[in-house]
């Protein structure tokens, strides 16, 4: 029988990279749909052992022309479009960009499979950042959005977008809305990434401080690992849906610190408030954690934390990583990358 085929775009990425291990253990022959720039480095593949197993494909989701010339070349049956400008912050700084990749990219793949490839699946990285500004203690897939950065306003585009080709169309078009998820492939401007490699560095002696913005952000942090299966799973079900993807337990960032801290062994003691906040090493009473307002964002989403509930039910999907476990897995990495 022959191999299904999938393509990811993105592939490059975190979850990507996670994605294209996962289908090729389940035997699927892999598209991995990049830009070229990104791929002299390709060091998360080069990580799993994965970038001789792949079909590298050019490819940009702002090129119409780069997407159709992949569905003239393959019959997809499921497309999993993990691409997009996917850090908040930047967003703020190249809107229109983000608008054009994150928000009008996915909607050029869905034109293209309305119009070449009907029944192929296809799945969209929605965010749970397109909740934003949060007056529930705990979102789902029926809870308001609100989004607060263009980042988010452009997930949403595709979000919605994906649900109307879905409903017009008949097209098999689902999204998964995921909270944060962080792995030891994280890239290194999100915070937690930013968090162990810079911890590790400081206590390898590589670095004397580590700068960070609002560490009083609380997020729902799960590990990328669970949730590329998640996201398989979403595909796989008889019908299309939309499905919220977390761990249901919150902390702030300043928990995720101490926990670094704790498992690395650094003992500190916080002081000061605001930008004035600082964490002290106690063994030489040197500051190794600064607040810097240039990592503030001028809007920000304090609170989020989500309800796998549905995904429980239908998928039979639950977090099987805890937070202590993701951050003991980012540090051993850190750690041994710094040998
Ligand atoms: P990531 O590591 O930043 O990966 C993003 C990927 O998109 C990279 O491979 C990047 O390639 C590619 N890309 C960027 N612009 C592109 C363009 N114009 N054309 C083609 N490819 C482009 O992000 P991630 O954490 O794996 O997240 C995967 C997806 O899930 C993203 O859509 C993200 O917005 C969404 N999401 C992530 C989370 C999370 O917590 N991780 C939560 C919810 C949703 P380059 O290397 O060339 O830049
Ligand atoms: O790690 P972050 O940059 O992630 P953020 O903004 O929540 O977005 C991530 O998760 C989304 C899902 O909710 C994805 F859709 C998105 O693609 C991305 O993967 O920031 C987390 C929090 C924020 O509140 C931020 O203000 O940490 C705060 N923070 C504090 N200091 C910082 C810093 N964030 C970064 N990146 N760098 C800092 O120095």
């Amino acid at each position: 029988m022959s191999k299904k085929i999938a393509l990811v775009t993105g592939s490059s990425g975190q979850d990507g990279s996670y994605l294209c291990e996962f289908l090729l253990k389940k035997n699927y022959k892999v598209i991995a749909a990049d830009r070229r720039s990104s791929r002299d480095n390709g060091w998360r593949h080069k990580e799993l052992g994965i970038q001789n197993k792949l079909v590298y494909e050019d490819f940009d989701l702002s090129d119409i022309n780069s997407i159709i010339s992949l569905f003239r070349k393959y019959k997809f049956k499921e497309v999993y479009n993990l691409a997009a400008q996917s850090f908040v912050g930047s967003s703020f700084s190249t809107p229109i960009y983000t608008a054009d990749v994150t928000g009008l990219g996915p909607l050029r793949i869905l034109d293209t499979i309305k119009n070449f490839s009907p029944t192929t699946k296809f799945y969209q990285a929605s965010s749970s950042e397109m909740y934003g500004k949060v007056n529930e203690k705990i979102l789902d897939e029926n809870s308001r959005f609100k989004p607060r950065s263009p980042y988010a306003v452009a997930k949403l585009f595709a979000h919605e977008i994906t649900k109307n080709y879905r409903e017009s169309y008949n097209l098999f078009c689902c999204s998964g809305i995921l909270f944060n998820h962080e792995s030891p492939l994280r890239g290194e401007e999100f915070v937690t990434r930013k968090i162990t490699k810079q911890l590790c560095e400081i206590k390898n002696g590589k670095r004397k401080f580590l700068e960070l913005g609002n560490i009083y952000a609380k997020r729902d942090w799960g590990h990328a690992k669970d949730y590329i299966e998640a996201i398989w799973m979403i595909l796989q079900r008889r019908k299309p849906d939309d499905y919220v993807i977390a761990t249901s337990k919150v902390h702030t960032v300043k928990f995720f610190i101490n926990e670094c801290l704790r498992i690395l062994n650094i003992p500190v003691l916080w002081k000061g408030k605001g930008l004035k906040e600082v964490a002290i090493d106690k063994r030489n009473n040197r500051v190794i954690i600064k607040i810097n307002p240039k990592y503030y964002r001028p809007t920000e989403v304090d609170y989020l934390r989500g309800s796998f509930k549905k995904a429980k039910k239908d998928l039979n999907w639950r977090p099987k990583i805890n937070l202590t476990g993701l951050i003991e897995d980012m540090i051993e990495s850190d750690l041994q990358r710094l040998v």
